[in-house]
């Protein structure tokens, strides 16, 4: 295992990142005019025909050192699976966005959002009418003795009365235990629920995963508010003045990891205005940090802390904080680490990941990089009303098995 990352040069994916500035020096003289060294042994290993001309790839080849090279620790293969009991699927029910898995009194708990019935979208009485299935949610909880066969044990944590900050919808949710305590954190939303509405995060806290559970009674975490709207159409989120920072719209899937003796509130930004680029959505993430559990949760001046991403999966990790990029932006799909929780690095790639994954806090994180997505719950799109919470497992490829060797074996 490589426990060594400051050594590491990240992986440069699809993006042509390599600049006048790499430490890779061409001996032939490149656009740069620097000296690159190469032994015949690294030629041999990337199979390099011919040294005096090298391709742009080989160059970022280059800048790999030996340790990233020979190391598959940040790289993974997934597959999903069923659940049972209470999380088989079922008809009519959402149940989406499940929070990390702790273990209590020998059972896994987890937290989720979830809600009833079909969404009807934008188009009709959004004062009355349900918009998406993340909307009308409250936090449900369930426990289970395996991971494999749940319970659900009921609410915890429940839309608030008409008016408060989250009387619409309590959602995507997040757990965190610290120094005997237990803190929910969750997206919010007020009514009505339109298109330029903002999204808050909310606080929840107890002295057992049980509950009963006591609400800030304001928000942690809102977006900035840097951003001017075009018009006064409320169904139109796409027209701006001024886009504002990353965050000026929604704050998102938070997620708070003690680090360091303060608290790192992560969170996906939603900006107004919001474009399509590098093929997807214009996400990024952010960190807010506090010297208390409650907060002030005090957004860090670096922000934002990645340039891809959407569900916040975030877990620490030889002695920094390491993140799952997915779904949008030019770094989806990568693995990625910071010494210090703001500056992340790409250490590795993945083919897909399974989405708004619930980690399994209780997995020896050290162990391996990614030892903690081994195993742990996602949800799944049965159709656009209905998602339902699954299993997942990862596995680390380390050789290479022809399908005629496997074939022979299973016989
Ligand atoms: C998810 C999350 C947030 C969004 C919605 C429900 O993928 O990013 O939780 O609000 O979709």
């Amino acid at each position: 295992m490589m426990k060594n990352l400051k050594y590491i040069i990240p992986v440069i994916l699809g993006v042509g990142l390599f600049s006048c500035n790499s430490k890779v020096e061409n001996k032939t003289g490149d656009d740069c005019g620097k000296e690159i060294v190469l032994s015949d042994e690294k030629q041999d290993f990337l199979g390099i025909t011919n040294k005096d001309k090298l391709s742009a790839a080989s160059k970022r080849a280059l800048e790999w050192n030996d340790e990233l090279l020979h190391n598959n620790d940040w790289y993974f293969e997934y597959q999903v699976y069923d659940l049972k009991g209470d999380f088989a699927y079922e008809e009519g029910v959402v149940r989406r966005d499940p929070s990390a898995m702790i273990k209590h009194d020998g059972k896994y708990y987890t937290w989720y959002s979830r809600s009833t019935g079909e969404s009807q979208g934008f188009g009709g009485d959004v004062e009355n009418e349900k918009v998406f299935p993340w909307d009308r949610c409250d936090i449900w909880y369930a426990t289970s003795a395996d991971g494999i066969t749940w319970k659900e044990e009921g609410i915890a944590v429940a839309r608030g009365k008409a008016g408060s900050y989250d009387d619409r919808s309590v959602f995507t949710v997040e757990i965190m235990e610290s120094d005997g305590m237990y803190y929910l954190c969750y997206q919010t939303v007020k009514n009505p629920y339109n298109k330029r509405v903002k999204n808050q995060v909310g606080l929840a806290w107890s002295t057992s995963p049980n509950g009963p559970w006591t609400k800030s009674e304001e928000p942690i975490l809102s977006p900035a508010d840097n951003g001017i709207w075009k018009g006064d159409d409320l169904q139109d989120r796409f027209s701006v003045e001024k886009k504002g920072d990353f965050d000026s719209h929604k704050v998102h899937d938070p997620c708070i990891i003690p680090y360091k003796g303060k608290f790192y509130l992560y969170y996906k930004g939603e900006q107004m205005g919001e474009a399509i680029t590098f093929g997807g959505r214009q996400i990024r993430h952010g960190v807010a940090i506090a010297d208390n559990p409650k907060g002030p949760y005090v957004k860090s001046e670096y922000n934002p802390i990645s340039n891809s991403g959407h569900e916040i999966c975030v877990w620490p990790y030889n002695g920094g904080i390491a993140s799952l990029i997915t779904t949008d932006g030019p770094e989806r799909n990568t693995v990625q680490w910071s010494p210090d929780g703001i500056n992340f690095e790409i250490m590795g790639a993945v083919k897909g990941a399974p989405h708004a994954i619930g980690l399994n806090r209780t997995a020896d994180n050290e162990k391996e990089p990614t030892e903690i997505l081994r195993w742990g719950l996602t949800h799944e799109y049965m159709n656009y009303n209905y998602q339902y919470i699954r299993g997942f497992k990862t596995k680390v490829m380390r050789k290479h098995t022809a399908n005629s060797d496997k074939e022979a074996k299973d016989k």
